[in-house]
């Protein structure tokens, strides 16, 4: 419905292979277990050997929790635009996920290292397998805008909605302690835990606890939960979500570390949108199970009138209205793919600018971080030309170097090689999800934009692949004239110390760090001085901006 995919996009984004799989590493699924004996078992053994202990709402009476009577209109409010937010996040999420569904602790990503993972397929290891091919497929009723490979849109999504969700957020906190609504989410008291414990033993073996009304105070568990929603879950997931940004990983190498690595990050990111999907189900079962009337009143119009049915026709308007939006959202994504894109590169390209971009980048890796493995990308030419090239080991390959420039040239490997020799250690982010540290050894830019004097007009430099995009066409990308004065921005003809194999590039491949990785063209035939980069391809930038709507100047 309203998508307006032709015959190759179908192919891809509709793919014949839509399986759905959930692989578990033993070992994780024997920690998941053991988690729930630890809580549940113990629940039932503390019932059967002790009986059930005292239910802490019966001493409530005496308020051991401080509690304001009733809700103000800016809390229902906040409550009901996060709502509206987590849901678009978490699907637009999924999405993303589904880009490279597998999840890991170590930044290499190395096949069969991961705890989780939603494909069945294995990678193999007598042949290539790129990690485009590894997308799988999610139903656009779930994902946002679902299907396969659609990580542009879902990206927009993602970071569209973010920030709003962030300002509700903070709003919403700063307003709990402005006022004193604090005291239902913040437990004062140590007693809290044993409370809770109790309560959760009711639950556990399905004795519903004395319910106190919400609209004063929430029971123990209750409380904690909540609390642990706001100020644990919506924090970490900031924090993780941030971890995994190339320019952040480059300046702010802590916070990373704080999860481990970068795919700690990205795994960590995954659990705690579990957390909130799984806190969703509960809150609302429990909301339907201990009073639907009177709760959702209390949560819509903050009265606690039990007899009208007004909450329940709010909440259900507002629910409408998040699935009418899921619709609406659909139409933009297939309808008004560009404006999406323009959109989120307006908001966030500005919020980059301004903050993180001001912040020196640095090289952080050492040898001993390089990956056993690293993830191969993009469609490897099949030209006969390259494979000429390819075959006599490019001896009669010549970098094309032209456009708006004083001294346009052509230059040899060796001549390239003869110029200087740069090498880093960096992180290779791809869009998709995956990472991989790296050796990467070639000539700076700088030194031959030195050489080719770009004329004063110059903002842009176009980078052209031997290569083909995911449709078909030349795969090129632009960068600004900026980006590619920073030391280690490089053509590299080394990856590890070794030339460059035919996957990862060869004879030459960009290296912009801090950057996503599809901004690093391989195997490229050459490179054009512009004014803009307007005017080459669809012009929006590159193959990838043109094709599947990826952030616009990621580099900006
Ligand atoms: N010519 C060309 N270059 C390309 C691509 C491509 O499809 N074609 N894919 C990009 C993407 S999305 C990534 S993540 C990196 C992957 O580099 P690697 O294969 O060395 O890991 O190459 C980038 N350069
Ligand atoms: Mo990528």
């Amino acid at each position: 419905m309203f998508t307006n995919f032709n015959e190759a996009e179908r192919k891809l984004r509709y793919p014949d292979d839509r399986r759905f799989f959930i692989g578990i590493k033993p070992a994780v699924f024997v920690i998941f277990l053991i988690i729930l004996l630890a809580t549940a078992g113990l629940a039932w053994f503390q019932y059967l050997v002790f009986g059930l202990p005292p239910d802490p709402s019966l001493s409530l009476p005496v308020r051991r929790y401080a509690a304001p009577a009733g809700f103000p209109i800016w809390l229902n409010l906040s409550h009901w635009v996060n709502f509206f937010f987590l849901i678009l996040i978490i699907r637009s999420g999924l999405s993303i996920l589904a880009d490279h569904a597998r999840l890991y602790w170590n930044n290499g990503c190395s096949p069969n290292s991961e705890w989780l993972r939603f494909t069945p397929v294995k990678v193999p290891d007598d042949e290539v397998w790129t990690a485009k091919e590894d997308a799988r497929y999610i139903s656009p009723v779930i994902g946002l805008p679902g299907y396969r490979h659609t990580i542009g849109l879902a990206r927009h999504w993602h970071f569209l909605t973010v920030p709003f969700f962030l300002l509700n957020g903070a709003a919403f906190i700063a307003l709990l302690f402005f006022t004193d609504q604090w005291e239902r989410l913040v437990p004062t008291s140590w007693q809290v835990l044993p409370d809770s414990w109790n309560v959760f033993v009711h639950y556990a073996t399905f004795h519903m606890p004395i319910e106190p009304n919400g609209f004063y105070h929430f029971n123990a568990l209750q409380q904690i939960s909540y609390f642990a929603v706001v100020f644990l879950l919506a924090p970490v997931a900031m924090l993780s979500g941030m971890a995994m940004s190339p320019a952040i990983e480059n300046r702010l190498h802590w916070l990373p570390k704080l999860f481990g690595n970068r795919q700690g990050a990205r795994s960590v990111h995954f659990l705690v949108m579990l957390a909130f999907v799984v806190f969703i189900i509960i809150h609302v079962a429990m909301i339907a199970a201990t009073g639907l009337v009177r709760n959702m009143n209390h949560i819509t119009v903050g009265s606690d009138n039990p007899d009208n049915r007004i909450g329940i026709y709010i909440g259900s308007g507002i629910i409408l209205i998040t699935i009418a939006f899921a619709f609406l959202a659909h139409w933009i994504s297939w309808q008004r793919p560009r404006s999406l894109q323009r959109a989120e590169a307006a908001i966030n390209g500005r919020l980059w600018h301004l903050s993180i971009n001001k912040l020196a980048p640095k090289a952080y890796y050492k040898k001993k971080d390089i990956s056993p493995y690293f993830w191969v990308n993009g469609k490897i030419p099949d030209s006969a030309e390259w494979r000429d090239l390819a075959a006599s080991e490019f001896k009669d390959y010549r970098l094309k170097i032209g456009g708006l420039v004083d001294n346009p040239v052509e230059l040899s490997l060796e001549e390239l090689k003869k110029m200087d020799l740069e090498q880093n250690i960096t992180m290779h982010h791809c869009i998709q999800g995956w990472s991989g540290i790296a050796e990467w050894g070639g000539l700076p830019l700088s030194k031959l934009i030195e050489l080719v004097k770009p004329h004063p007009s110059v903002t842009t430099v176009a980078f052209y692949s031997f290569g083909e995009g995911l449709f078909g066409g030349t795969y090129y990308d632009t960068h600004s004239l900026d980006n590619c004065m920073k030391p280690a921005s490089i053509l590299a003809w080394e990856m590890n110390y070794q030339p460059l194999s035919a996957t990862h590039g060869a004879p030459l491949r960009l290296r912009v760090e801090n950057q996503l990785g599809y901004k690093m063209v391989k195997w490229i035939s050459k490179i054009e001085f512009l004014e803009t980069h307007l005017h080459t391809g669809k012009g929006f930038g590159g193959k990838n901006e043109d094709d599947e709507y990826f952030d616009l100047l990621a580099d900006t």
